[in-house]
């Protein structure tokens, strides 16, 4: 999937701006996709989570209406109109003009619709129903009763009750977008990258719709090279290898980055074109490291949310530069976009900064009770193929995590994950698949998945306050993991909460300096284990959650900075560590 890119060949505008707004808590229904009670709608921001904006609404999780009018800019006559949405969490059904164009399943990955048809030069209407209710076949699930809310116990009873540990904000997140593009375009770019020595070679696929006449054009620059190539259209796709002679390679030090144009020739017009970032590396795992480039790669860095004070989960482009600040100054190549992919902003910047991302899904919290399941299997495999759809090209993901801690303990879970792991397998050979979890070794799916992640909270959840006793049990489980199941571990949570301001010495548990001593003995362990690839502490920031009696101030206060983005202790400390290695 192309992101919408503006052009000489193609125009995007995007519906930013106040929209009309209702709760519909008596679902009351539509009329032609309008809701009857609309008279009395308000103003609300798009994009951005709608929970935090107004103060009657915050644990309203819908069904909600949005509605915004629009004019196409001029010259859009003949051509192919796209109306797309980054994100809405968690199921939207859109109508235009009163017509239904469709529905989406699923928040935290874009779809659109072919709006050709139904939009107008002006006075264009479009309304969109958005349902963030929880339920048991949702995934991520929420309102899970009987058996198997007993595996939620530190989320059973919170409020909202979410069977994930962050808060299930609701609304469109991301960008709303129209485009434009001619009736032959370029549907799909995808790039994978290879390298011998000084020569890189790029593998581009492109798809493509129309007439099959004409030819496509390839041109790469960058770094003093540039080359272009003509391949003959015949078929609804066309492949090239690209030679890159004394290839720059693309890593964290040197995120070196070359431009692929690809245009669509007719009778010596461009009819359409479309430009790519394109990183040149490679990323495997041999033996018990992971390989970028060849070289054994350790990443230090974190998990996080999209969440901060007011917009919610909603797209703010300036919290996306102030993290990677922050992930500069404290020295983190690297994090997991726990738990669910995050804007298409924030890996175009990775790219750019040589941060390495693990791409996770929004398979959060899955439980593995019978009704429902296959719903929930197709809606994970589903993500699996949309997250791939949209991040592939990015030299910055490294790897695709499938979910993250499911309850796959009953013995049918083991199929599940196998289908998953082939799903993304199958869509993308060239890097990792993971999948993240607190089982340890009863977790079956570590025997097929290319890397351990796990989760781990000694000293905290597990022998609250007793440090010692963690650090040995985790030195023991790491051992056995590695001699059972033969991979390299990434250990991809693991932390404390600290309420910022809050200090004890000797150090006892919620003070700054008890997350600081644990971040820092569990950090000093691991890097006495050759086959440990990584650490990700949990949290980068302090992030909004359901209420709870775990859960002060409905925060989990985990993060090493707090939601304002300010450093607690541990920050300080883990900045000396990080620094150290980089
Ligand atoms: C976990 C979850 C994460 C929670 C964290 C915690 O294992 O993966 O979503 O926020 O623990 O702080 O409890």
């Amino acid at each position: 999937m192309l992101y919408p890119q503006s052009n000489l060949y193609r125009q995007t505008i995007e519906l930013a701006d106040f929209w009309d707004f209702c709760f519909d808590p008596n679902d009351v229904g539509i009329q032609n996709g309008w809701q009857k009670g609309f008279t009395d709608a308000r103003p609300i921001a798009v994009p951005a989570s709608w929970n935090d904006q107004f103060e009657d609404g915050r644990d309203f999780l819908g069904p909600a209406w949005y509605q915004t009018s629009f004019d196409l800019p001029w010259s859009w006559d003949e051509k192919r109109i796209v109306l797309r949405f980054g994100s809405v969490n968690y199921l939207a059904e859109v109508w235009l003009n009163g017509q239904s164009l469709g529905s989406h399943e699923g928040g935290h990955l874009p779809f659109e619709f072919d709006a050709t048809s139904w939009v107008k030069q002006s006075g264009n209407l479009l309304v969109v129903r958005v349902d963030g209710r929880l339920a048991f076949d949702h995934v991520p699930p929420g309102n899970v009763t009987g058996d198997a809310a007993d595996f939620f116990a530190s989320h059973a009873g919170n409020f909202p009750q979410a069977q994930f540990d962050f808060f299930p904000y609701c609304g469109i997140q991301r960008p709303v977008m129209l485009y434009a593009t001619s009736q032959n375009y370029l549907r799909d770019i995808a790039v994978d990258t290879q390298f011998q020595d000084l020569l890189g070679k790029i593998h581009v696929r492109v798809e493509r719709v129309g007439e099959a006449s004409g030819i496509a054009r390839f041109h790469l620059l960058g770094y003093g090279h540039h080359s272009t190539r003509e391949i003959p259209l015949s078929n609804e796709s066309v492949e090239v290898d690209i030679d890159v002679p004394s290839v720059m390679l693309w890593s964290p030090k040197n995120p070196n980055l070359y431009d692929l144009s690809v245009e669509l020739v007719r009778n010596g017009n461009v009819i359409d074109a479309y430009t790519l970032k394109v990183g040149v590396r490679t990323i495997e795992i041999v033996g018990d490291q992971l390989l970028l480039n060849d070289e054994p790669i350790y990443l230090n860095g974190f998990g996080r949310h999209e969440d901060f004070p007011v917009v919610g989960r909603g797209y703010l482009p300036a919290l996306i530069v102030k993290d990677y600040a922050l992930m500069q100054w404290i020295g983190a190549n690297s994090f997991r976009t726990s738990h669910y992919p995050y804007s298409e902003q924030m890996l175009d910047l990775a790219d750019q900064l040589g941060i390495l991302v693990i791409d996770e899904t929004p398979a959060v919290g899955l439980y593995f009770r019978e009704d429902g399941l296959e719903k929930r299997g197709a809606l994970c495999q589903q993500y699996v193929r949309e997250m791939i759809a949209r991040d592939k090209n990015h030299p910055s993901v490294i790897m695709w995590s499938v979910a993250n801690e499911p309850h796959s303990t009953p013995p049918h879970t083991r199929p599940f994950f196998e289908e998953l792991y082939h799903e993304a397998k199958t869509l993308d050979s060239t890097r990792p698949v993971t999948l993240v979890s607190f089982l340890g070794a009863g977790e079956e799916a570590f025997a097929f998945y290319d890397l351990i992640c796990l989760n781990r909270y000694l000293g905290w959840y597990v022998g609250p306050g007793k440090l010692d006793e963690a650090l040995s049990t985790l030195s023991v489980e790491l051992d056995s993991l590695h001699e059972k199941f033969n991979k390299p571990i990434l250990l991809a949570e693991f932390g404390a909460d600290a309420i910022p301001g809050h200090h004890a010495q000797p150090p006892e548990m919620f003070s700054e300096e008890y997350q600081t001593e644990l971040i820092v003995r569990y950090i000093e362990l691991l890097r006495q284990k050759s086959y440990v690839v990584g650490e990700h502490i949990w949290n980068m920031c302090d992030f909004k959650t359901s209420q709870g009696v775990t859960r002060a101030g409905a925060l989990n206060y985990k993060g090493v900075f707090t939601r304002d983005r300010r450093p607690k202790l541990a920050a300080h400390r883990v900045r000396e560590l990080w620094q150290k290695n980089t």
